[in-house]
């Protein structure tokens, strides 16, 4: 058992957003056990979305690259379509936002902080301000005002999903728990580039994207364990996770919770088979 934000929860493996459509899951597998003990849908925008053109997703020796661009139905769609489905599920729901300036996060919190359904929020910050074109989640200042605007919006826990693509991580959660954060969940992908073969020009339909798997997963164990020295807060760890092991080394170097990405793609099932690997990793005193 694991307690994330007063949440009580089965273990403490969950999905990163976008990894894993639990609705779609359900239409093929029919009846299926869920191998997350919360689940975090995939981001939603204030307005529908049709997301990046094809091709959206390049594998790299190590990982995957991708450039999806947030297609999603908008926050009235998901309301109507998507929530009354993801609340059935047989587990907490973390509904994922994110906005292009304070007022579209704002809305966004509100209203999915209003439905009964939602046990917490995860901000989305790695999208550019509309004004500076930099990343909101990339400076510790603007994170700060961004979630002193949120905080009052709504009593459900907040948590910031943390972008890699900064010079300060640290700083950056620091800023997070000083505007009020929950807590905070790292790593999004790496801002990556694949280029067409034999050629110059990217291969992706939305220029460059973003880099995930087994690659990046020394450098999030490296930036959990700087946030962990950071905050207070609770953290959610996230980048590479793809055996009990990983998901040990993450929990050891200070997150309360470890989400599985990309691994779902290659396998929907090896959630399940990292909750069994890491409940084995408690009782070896050498791993
Ligand atoms: O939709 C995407 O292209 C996307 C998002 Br919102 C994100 O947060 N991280 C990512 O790698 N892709």
């Amino acid at each position: 058992m694991s307690t994330f934000c007063g949440i009580a929860l089965r273990h403490p493996v969950i999905n990163a957003s976008g990894c894993f459509d639990a609705l779609a899951a359900q239409h093929v597998f029919g009846d299926f056990t869920l191998p997350f003990s919360a689940y975090v849908s995939k981001t939603i925008t204030l307005e529908p979305r049709q997301g990046n053109p094809p091709p959206r997703l390049w594998e790299s020796p190590a990982g995957l690259i991708n450039s999806i661009g947030l297609p999603n139905r908008g926050l009235a769609g998901y309301l109507e379509h998507d929530l009354p489905a993801l609340a059935a599920l047989a587990v907490p729901l973390i509904t994922n936002v994110m906005g292009s300036t304070v007022d579209e996060f704002c809305e966004l919190v509100e209203a999915v902080g209003a439905q009964d359904a939602v046990d917490a929020i995860e901000l989305n910050v790695s999208c550019p301000n509309v004004a500076t074109g930099l990343d909101i989640g990339a400076d510790p200042a603007e994170l700060e005002s961004l979630l002193a605007a949120l905080r009052p919006r709504s009593a459900k826990p907040l948590i910031v999903k943390l972008t890699p693509n900064t010079a300060d991580v640290a700083a950056c959660a620091a800023g997070a728990q000083a505007g009020g954060a929950d807590a905070v969940s790292l790593i999004n992908t790496l801002r990556a580039r694949a280029l067409v073969p034999g050629g110059s020009a990217p291969w992706l339909g939305g220029g460059n994207g973003g880099l995930s798997g087994a690659a990046i997963r020394p450098i999030a164990l490296a930036q959990v364990s700087l946030v962990a020295s950071a905050v207070q807060i609770p953290i959610i760890g996230m980048g590479g996770v793809a055996r009990g092991r990983d998901a040990r080394d993450l929990l050891d170097a200070g997150a309360t919770l470890v989400a599985v990405g990309t691994e779902s793609f290659r396998d929907p099932a090896a959630a399940g088979r990292i909750v069994c690997e890491l409940e084995r990793t408690f009782s070896q005193i050498a791993r």
